[in-house]
């Protein structure tokens, strides 16, 4: 019997199938941020109408007042977690504090760390945007509330790491240290589509991203990096940078090159998040043959120290991102 199309469902069971001591709780968060996705992508593909016609009534059918979208992703990605009984606690770009499970949910032992919308800025102008996160699993056999330190672990004991592009398609891609594959939305159905199974990113690629506005605050070594980069007449590099972060990674895990957004003189510790922005993509970047690092070292053996640390992040193609490295030891 031919088998037929392996939607997201399929695809985690059959995962699953390959941890004999797996218990479902994972399969049952990544279908639930799944479902957050669905739920944002109808909204964020909405957005352009919203603004044209404005929304029909100041709230929706759920009562919910009007929201910017990033606070909308953000109830929609806790809403979708917190019942579940997986989670012990979540964070959020969206959020300064730790969000705990309300008491009369049953609490587990993984935590989420999500952007839940990332790049929003760029929604007015219809460019893709997208959500980002990471699964940790809490070190101790405590029980109830997870706490910040339960998320002070390198991102290399991360137990799944993806993302959801809004894009001309929805996309999820995710890893659980199995391979990356990537699902394709569905709308018809709403159902993710198996359209990318063990996603590789090329060993180097000819594509660099970086908002070269800020070439003035940058080192030595970065600057040097650019320009030998730029010189490389048998690669003949080019220039490629939508400003937003999900869109631009994902770009060049299909095509190979790499994203910088290195420190510099007014961001000594870089513009994005370690937790739920770096790690999260340096684990997919990892498993699909690439790299991330800070400019010091691999970005999944930084250990955070606070929710929402900043780092310097060069990620993509493992020989772009080795050459960075070279550049930023000094060794060339
Ligand atoms: P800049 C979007 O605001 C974001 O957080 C990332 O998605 C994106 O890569 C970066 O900031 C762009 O920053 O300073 O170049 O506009």
């Amino acid at each position: 019997m031919e088998q037929g199309v392996t939607n997201l469902n399929r695809f985690l069971l059959e995962q699953q199938r390959e941890f004999p001591g797996a218990t479902g709780g994972f399969t049952i968060l990544i279908e639930s941020i799944g479902f957050a996705s669905k739920i944002i992508s109808r909204e964020v593909n909405k957005a352009g109408i919203v603004n044209i016609i404005g929304r029909a009534q100041s709230t929706n059918v759920h009562g919910e007042d009007q929201q910017k979208l990033d606070v909308y992703a953000d109830k929609k990605m806790i809403q979708a977690l917190d019942h579940l009984g997986k989670l012990c606690a979540m964070a959020s770009e969206e959020n300064d504090d730790l969000i705990l499970i309300p008491s009369k949910y049953p609490k587990g032992k993984y935590l989420a760390a999500f952007d839940p919308l990332d790049g929003s800025s760029n929604i007015d102008v219809n460019i893709s945007i997208g959500t980002i996160f990471g699964i940790y699993k809490r070190k101790d056999d405590k029980e109830g509330d997870g706490c910040c330190e339960d998320f002070y672990q390198p991102g290399r004991d991360m137990v799944a790491a993806g993302y959801i592009l809004y894009g001309s398609s929805t996309m999820m891609v995710y890893s659980a240290g199995n391979g990356v594959h990537g699902f394709t939305l569905d709308p018809s159905v709403g159902e993710y589509i198996l359209s990318h199974p063990n996603m590789q990113m090329p060993d180097r690629g000819k594509i660099y991203s970086m908002n070269e506005a800020n070439y003035n605050l940058w080192d030595d070594a970065t600057k040097k990096y650019l320009s030998y980069i730029k010189n490389d007449v048998d690669t003949k590099y080019t220039s490629r940078y939508i400003g937003s972060l999900v869109a631009d990674f994902h770009r060049n895990l299909l095509k190979g090159g790499i994203f910088i957004y290195p420190e510099d003189k007014n961001n000594p510790d870089g513009k994005l998040r370690l937790l739920y922005e770096c790690a999260p993509l340096a684990f997919i970047a990892e498993q699909a043959g690439g790299r991330a690092v800070n400019g010091k070292e691999d970005i999944l053996d930084v250990v955070p120290t606070g929710l929402h640390q900043r780092e310097p992040l060069a990620i993509g193609s493992k020989y772009e991102v080795d050459l960075y490295m070279k550049f930023k030891r000094g060794e060339l």
